[in-house]
């Protein structure tokens, strides 16, 4: 099966009730697409574990994934990217590669989809606000991506950028953040295999106000790290300030990982609302993924690196 662009998400058909509950590699051979996708490499055992682990989690409804979104771009109030975000073109759509890497470029991203996996899974994700939303991206591991460019040993960071463009993106003439949106990750949690790029959600291509043409999610790390509409990928030796450290260094720290014990200076981080439940639910440390990413901190006070 070749994959472009229009059919690289599932169709909405095919995210069935039972797609949920079975197993990804199970769940990928009952679609049909069988060798293309079961000799990769991305498809790890820890990634097949916890598929089914996370299964359990009752998804969020679409229409509050797509219609309550945080894309300063757009508007600051929730339901202005459902509004707005409709003016932002996503094809073509180009990625620039800059700093340590032995690739650098400036790459089409319907060739570099053209190729890649399908990767379904459930991911939970949530949001610094303290309400939470259980989606189901499809995507592929940033990892699959990032090796392609193959970074130097000196890339110790890796920065990702929102597209620049006022005049499809209304807010950028606004100084809500420092234009534009940058986030980064340390590399070992770049590469690590529960670090996604989504391309879609609930099988459908991803909506512009969710972060189309292609968004990270970090599932152990508060939203805000998850940034939206990525034009441009920098390896580096040293870390940068974030757009939101830039905007408030005391609020927002580097790492930003779902950590119960640790409260934001404004709020508690112990408890969460999931969206559409009325009831306050304890927040698990790193979101729930302690077992796959616990390891990349050991030794590390998470107060002082918060
Ligand atoms: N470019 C960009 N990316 C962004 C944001 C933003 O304002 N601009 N908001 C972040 C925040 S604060 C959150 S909570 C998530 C929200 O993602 P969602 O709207 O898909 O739920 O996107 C993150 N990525
Ligand atoms: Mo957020």
């Amino acid at each position: 099966m070749k994959i472009t662009k229009t059919n690289y998400a599932l169709k909405e058909s095919e995210v069935t009730e039972e797609s949920l509950y079975l197993d990804r590699r199970q769940f990928i051979k009952k679609l049909g697409y069988g060798t293309v996708l079961l000799g990769t490499s991305i498809i790890t055992p820890s990634l097949a574990k916890k598929s089914t682990k996370s299964l359990k989690e009752e998804l969020t409804d679409y229409k509050s994934i797509t219609q309550y979104n945080n894309f300063y771009e757009f508007g600051t109030n929730k339901l202005a990217p459902y509004e707005n975000a409709h003016t932002l073109k996503t094809t073509p759509w180009n990625i620039i590669v800059e700093g340590e890497c032995e690739k650098p470029g400036n790459y089409s991203l319907e060739k570099i989809l053209k190729g890649m996996t399908i990767e379904e899974r459930i991911y939970r994700f949530r949001c610094v606000e303290g309400w939470s939303m259980v989606i189901p991206w499809n995507g592929f591991s940033l990892a699959s991506l990032l090796k392609r460019f193959q970074p130097t040993s000196k890339a110790k960071y890796v920065y990702f950028e929102t597209l620049h463009d006022p005049e499809n993106m209304p807010n950028q003439q606004q100084d809500h953040l420092e234009w534009p949106y940058i986030e980064g990750l340390r590399i070992d949690e770049a590469m690590n295999p529960l670090t996604l790029l989504a391309t879609g959600l609930y099988g459908k291509d991803l909506p512009n106000q969710n972060g189309a043409p292609l968004r990270l999610v970090v599932p152990w790390k508060y939203g805000f790290k998850s940034i939206k509409s990525i034009a441009k990928i920098r390896f580096l030796e040293t870390q940068l300030e974030s757009s939101w450290q830039k905007a408030n260094k005391v609020e927002y720290g580097f790492y930003s990982n779902v950590n119960p014990n640790v409260n934001h200076p404004r709020w508690s981080q112990s408890r969460e609302r999931r969206i559409g439940k009325y009831r306050k639910r304890k927040t698990l440390m790193f979101n729930g993924y302690a077992e796959e990413v616990a390891h990349l901190y050991k030794g590390m006070d998470l107060k002082q690196n918060y």
